[in-house]
């Protein structure tokens, strides 16, 4: 879904990424390529020149450039803003105080109308435990009848029809009928597709208006057709007063931009979205859900709000000012091992960001579990003050090892370990104070390999160069 846009924007936010601190021209670039990208996925010229000016704004204005996490949370305006843009929150299907409610189903031909309708009783059958009843009010187009009947077959949902010979407004009278006599909850009405502009057919749809006062007029629209799909639902919103919207064939090669504004230009709510022909593909369209697939950010949100509520802003920025003076020690590793206990176990978290899956399966296995970290805990905690702040001293000296071993009820080789992974890491953070996603990634590589435990191999590996460059 929407592919080429999230891409694009991958691609703009993958320049922040690089970056520790942001200036106002980084941002400024960013939204350059996000306001291309949204063009690209035919947003209209003026929302998305008013979007970007809408984050630009609120990222230059919040202390978010000098904040550490100042790319993620670039991103996460722009998250935001595409929630707003698409309706904020998810919007329901109507559900009349007196049964049935009633669902009319209008639109353009061949948009998906009976399509949906199908799709729309399954999903009140299976999802919200109701008893729809379709009706088929689709004279004009042959077999149109049938192929409503077949998919109420799929969807094990009565269709209610008089054949093509009576009047849809009759047909829909016998409907309601029909609904009240049979206890029914739902009554979902399949129209032929017309043109807004087609005043014989749009008064008959007035007409079912009048007779029926449908709680719902649902207007299906073809995702794939871009800008007139906002068009096509201006005119019949105007026309019609719809309740909502259904977007289909998200599925397709769509842009993207009807399913980002159709919602800003109408200002009525997309209330479903078809992702394919088969009668389950319909979902109940969440603004903040399709915005973070929109960013292909997998749950990076989640982990972002899990980032935040587990890392002290203050103690980050201690720990960064260390590692730049090169005095990082073994009390502040301990204190980012923790930090990351908070967050879960590491492979989950490394899962959560996108690009990263490959570095998961690294680390399959590896993940941080409580018994590695608390390994690691009883080392450290065994040392004395100063050989936390000065590894060097144990390093030298294997009576010391043998002591901190013993203390933690460890191996001295698990001992040696993490003193040769720790120093190992001391170098790279040096490095790390400056940019790059790369080293920090190998930063967090070494981190795992320090609680590695008994698994050795590297490890010791790594002791040996030390040995030798002795
Ligand atoms: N890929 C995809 N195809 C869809 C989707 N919704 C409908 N279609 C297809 O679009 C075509 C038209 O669907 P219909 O449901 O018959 O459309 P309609 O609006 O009822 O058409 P008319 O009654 O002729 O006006 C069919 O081939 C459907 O399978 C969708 O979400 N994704
Ligand atoms: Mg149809």
């Amino acid at each position: 879904m929407f592919d080429t846009l999230t891409n694009r924007l991958q691609g703009a936010f993958q320049r922040l990424r690089g970056k520790g601190r942001l200036t106002e021209d980084d941002v400024k670039e960013a939204m350059r390529e996000v306001r291309r990208a949204l063009l690209e996925a035919d947003v209209n010229l003026t929302i998305a020149k008013e979007f970007t000016e809408r984050v630009r704004v609120k990222a230059v204005g919040h202390e978010v450039l000098q904040s550490l996490t100042a790319s993620q949370q670039v991103i996460k305006l722009v998250n935001d803003e595409l929630v707003e843009l698409m309706g904020g929150a998810q919007e329901k299907i109507a559900r009349a105080a007196k049964p049935p409610t009633v669902v009319l189903m209008v639109g353009l031909q061949g948009a998906g109308k009976t399509t949906a309708s199908a799709k729309l009783a399954r999903h009140l059958t299976q999802q919200e435990h109701r008893r729809p009843l379709l009706v088929a009010a689709d004279v004009y187009r042959p077999a149109a009848i049938d192929q409503l009947k077949v998919l109420g077959e799929q969807v094990k949902v009565p269709v209610f029809s008089l054949g093509d010979q009576v009047k849809p407004q009759e047909i829909v009278r016998g409907a309601l009928a029909e609904a009240r006599r049979g206890g029914y909850d739902y009554v979902l009405v399949d129209t032929a597709g017309r043109l807004h502009i087609d005043a014989e057919l749009m008064g008959e749809l007035d007409d079912i208006v009048a007779l029926a006062e449908p709680d719902e007029i649902l207007l299906v629209v073809d995702a794939m057709t871009g800008q007139d799909a906002i068009n096509v639902a201006q005119s019949f919103h105007e026309r019609l007063h719809l309740t909502g919207l259904v977007l289909t064939k998200l599925d397709g090669d769509t842009r993207g931009g009807a399913a980002l504004t159709v919602r800003h230009v109408t200002g009525c709510p997309v209330k479903f979205v078809g992702t394919g022909e088969k009668t389950d593909a319909l979902e109940p369209f969440y603004p903040d859900r399709m915005a973070s697939r929109i960013l292909g950010m997998g749950d990076v949100l989640t982990l972002i709000e899990k980032a935040q509520s587990a890392i002290d802003e203050q103690v980050a920025k201690d720990l960064e000012a260390k590692i730049r003076r090169n005095e990082f020690t073994l009390e502040d590793f301990l204190q980012q091992l923790r930090q990351m206990r908070n967050m879960g176990p590491l492979d989950q978290i490394l899962g959560m960001i996108p690009g990263m899956n490959k570095l998961k399966n690294q680390l399959q296995g590896k993940a941080l579990d409580e018994g590695q970290i608390s390994k690691v805990e009883a080392i450290i905690l065994s040392m004395t003050k100063e050989e936390r702040h000065q590894p060097e001293l144990v390093m030298k000296s294997s009576s010391r090892r043998v002591r901190v071993a013993k203390g933690s009820g460890t191996q001295v080789r698990d001992v040696n370990q993490l003193l040769s992974r720790f120093e190992e890491m001391r170098k790279l953070l040096k490095v790390f104070s400056g940019p790059g996603a790369k080293r920090k990634l190998r930063g967090i590589g070494d981190l795992t390999g320090a609680v590695q435990g008994n698994q050795g191999g590297t490890g010791q590996q790594h002791v040996h160069r030390h040995k030798k460059k002795r």
